[in-house]
């Protein structure tokens, strides 16, 4: 059997992904490897592991002090190889259990001088399949049938799952530029690609890349280093090992020209050109320069003009060459595109030339959905309490909807949106703003957030299973511009803290959309209520509130839904003596089809404000939503229909507090207990009543109906 080298850098604060990827090569179905780990120095704890792991297979430890980058370390692992064949591993990827395999069978039969497998980034940590069909057609057709070709556009800057002969490697004397700290494999794999007569792919061969969720805290290499000037550099690099008049010289030039336009030019020209602009353009100048500008092909002038100057070192003229270009291609976009055309003319007019109005107030919930939450509480206190001190602006999605007092309602990113955004002083939002707005040194952000937590949060999560894996960057950038930050309880605030990674101001001064649940007419407004949405008042109101699953949606913020109520036998077993609403979270896009069980259902899915729906009913069902904490206000039972709960906590999310033994009732599996449960119901009032007593007084502490008064004035009407 020939033997694979697999060569793994490490860094010790990577020690978490050490036994998976030991896991993994453990399970590999080719088991005639070495794994070759190089480090520049080694903790206790990873030597402790290492050395179990070295009882199960062949593994080399390479320590060297002078290892100080991922080209290093290869290039070390290189040296130390005794395979036939060299693999390069990362920690923290994942491949199959057949990979390895396949490279080998494909190089065997092709004697290639490298095999290249698929390589692939995900943001979600992939579960396998086993290994079985793959193996099996394989074997079926007995020969390598998915060796292919590798045709240019297969050919990556990338060095992994590629299985290298290493002869080949070894007498075209092909190393990583030790130079680089990053972005060295081009000057492996291009001088690899020049050399070789033979490449094949073999697309079974797969091999993973997980997207790291926190470029704040724990970055990726790639994420943390500067790639705007080590990518020139990188490139000249590797352009010194090639033939200049190559296809792969070709290859290169195409790609950093293509990247100069279209990835770095903010980087490089949006801004002064100061010192360290200038030394950027130096290394792009350089590149340039190395990579022979003559074998350039540019199809229009104004770009020729653009690199000759930067080569010159004309840097300003080059600059204003390009501002010219951006501007055409910005106008091109706007008239192709109007929605980036609003942004546009946001960022360079609305915000930077219009005044900011000091009493104007424009306020958002839950994207625009609904006129609810906490923001639709201050608005009506400062309405009802200062009627004509201040212009109000309401954001929706919908053209019209009925809300009282007097506001100026705008569509949600229509010109008039952007027009109140950039003008508004106030700014008042549940959820976050998009990403493009930038706040104005005038303007203050209230954020009152939509819940305390029971699910993790932003930085508490260790991985993202949602549909946006920038999720951790992007909520922190937009936390930045929060002036203000609305917690319901010292719980919150603690969580807020930390996970949001925020330092400005925290409002611990329980939730205005609260405040309706200490009205003093409750049962009056419950009544006018049930009458206005033709609910029965003879029988007990159940709501169900469910939240939403990370791991199931259609597109961001756009989630599938699936009701495990067996509504039908629930109308049979309870229909005489309860009536049901039925209400999904503002980020499902399914919609119930409740037509059949409408003499017992209510479908308030759409309801503006759930906050009125807690006041009406008397029992809340729900699961792993932040409603139970606010529902707690009323004292009213509460029940977990929990059918998920393994999966939901173990896997998708995590949670703050132990729902089995801290939660204000009990937790229900399936429609069975459910039934039970709600027909005993007094019994299980009795049984948790201390439970929820206790629970109130943690987390409902701070919530008197004066909420909204208190933050509106301290953030709105003493604002100086
Ligand atoms: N909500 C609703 N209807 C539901 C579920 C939620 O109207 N069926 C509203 C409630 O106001 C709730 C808020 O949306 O408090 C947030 O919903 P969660 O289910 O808690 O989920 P999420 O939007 O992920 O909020 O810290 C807050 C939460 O942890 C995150």
């Amino acid at each position: 059997m020939k033997k694979v080298s697999i060569i793994t850098p490490l860094y010790n604060k990577d020690k978490k992904y050490i036994e998976a990827c030991a896991n993994l090569l453990e399970r590999q179905i080719y088991s005639d490897f070495e794994w070759i780990i190089v480090l520049n120095e080694i903790e206790s704890e990873i030597d402790v592991l290492l050395h179990e792991i070295k009882k199960k297979f062949d593994l080399k430890i390479i320590i060297d002090k002078s290892i100080s980058n991922v080209a290093i370390a290869r290039n070390k692992g290189i040296m130390n190889s005794e395979g036939d064949y060299l693999y390069f591993m990362d920690i923290d990827d994942y491949i199959h259990e057949h990979t390895l395999y396949c490279l080998v069978e494909t190089m065997k039969h092709s004697s290639a001088d490298f095999v290249l497998g698929s390589l692939k980034k995900v943001n979600v940590k992939p579960s396998f399949s086993t290994s079985y069909g793959v193996m099996m057609d394989r074997l079926v057709e007995s020969r390598n049938i998915k060796a292919k070709s590798v045709t240019r556009k297969k050919m990556r800057a990338s060095c992994l799952n590629i299985l290298y002969d290493m002869n080949f490697i070894l007498d075209n004397r092909i190393t990583f530029n030790e130079s680089l700290s990053d972005l060295s494999d081009i000057t492996f794999t291009m001088p690899a690609y020049e050399k070789s007569t033979n490449i094949v792919f073999d697309k079974d061969a797969q091999y993973l890349k997980l997207r790291r969720n926190d470029a704040v805290q724990f970055p990726s290499l790639s994420q943390r280093s500067n790639r705007a000037l080590l990518y020139p550099r990188s490139f000249s690099l590797a352009m010194k090992e090639l033939d200049s008049e190559s296809q792969i010289s070709a290859m290169l030039r195409k790609r950093l020209l293509y990247s100069y336009h279209h990835r770095f030019f903010n980087s490089l020209y949006d801004g002064e050109l100061d010192d360290n602009r200038i030394i950027l353009l130096e290394e792009w100048s350089k590149a340039f320069l190395v990579m022979k500008l003559e074998l350039f092909y540019f199809n229009r002038k104004i770009h020729n003009f653009e690199i000759k100057n930067l080569v010159d070192k004309n840097f300003y003229k080059a600059q204003k060459i390009a501002r010219i270009r951006s501007t055409a291609k910005k106008i091109k976009k706007m008239i192709k595109k109007p929605k980036t055309s609003k942004r546009i003319l946001y960022l360079s007019f609305l915000s930077k030339k219009l005044s900011v109005k000091p009493n104007w107030i424009l306020y958002e919930s839950f994207l625009g959905k609904n006129y609810s939450d906490s923001p639709k509480y201050i608005y009506e206190y400062l309405s009802k309490e200062y009627p004509d001190a201040y212009k109000h602006i309401w954001v929706f999605n919908e053209n019209e909807k009925n809300i009282p007092f007097k506001a100026v309602k705008v569509k949600r990113f229509s010109f008039k949106h952007l027009y109140f955004m950039a003008r508004s002083k106030f700014l008042v939002n549940n959820m976050r703003q998009p990403l493009w707005y930038v706040k104005r040194q005038e303007q203050i952000f209230l954020e009152t957030w939509h819940g305390t937590p029971l699910k993790k949060l932003v930085f508490d999560m260790d991985d993202i299973h949602s549909a946006n894996p920038n999720y951790k960057l992007d909520f922190y950038e937009q936390s930045r511009s929060w002036d203000y930050l609305v917690s319901a309880n010292k719980f919150s605030t603690e969580v807020f803290k930390r996970a949001f990674l925020y330092d400005n101001e925290i409002l611990e001064y329980g939730y205005p959309r609260n405040d309706l649940l200490y009205s003093s007419n409750k049962d009056e407004i419950s009544l006018e209520l049930k009458q206005k949405l033709g609910l029965p008042i003879d029988k007990k109101i159940v709501l169900y509130a469910p939240t939403w699953r990370d791991d199931e949606y259609y597109k961001p913020g756009q989630y599938k839904f699936k009701l495990t109520l067996d509504l039908e036998r629930l109308r049979e077993e309870l229909g005489k003596e309860y009536f049901f609403i039925i209400r999904t979270h503002y980020f499902i896009a399914d919609h119930l089809d409740l037509e059949n069980v409408s003499d017992f259902v209510y479908n308030g899915s759409k309801y503006d404000d759930i906050s009125e729906l807690y006041l009406l009913s008397d029992i809340l069902i729900t699961d792993y939503s932040s409603v139970f904490f606010d529902y707690a206000n009323l004292k009213r039972p509460i029940l977990f229909f929990t059918y998920d709960l393994e999966k939901y906590r173990d896997t998708l999310r995590g949670f703050y507090i132990d729902l089995k033994e801290d939660g204000p009732g009990p937790l229900i599996m399936n429609n069975d207990e459910l039934i039970n449960v709600l027909k005993n119901i007094d019994q299980v009032n009795i049984q948790y009543k201390d439970r929820l007593e206790k629970f109130h007084n943690l987390y409902c502490d701070l919530d008197d109906g004066q909420a909204s008064k208190r933050i509106s004035e301290r953030v709105i009407i003493n604002s100086d």
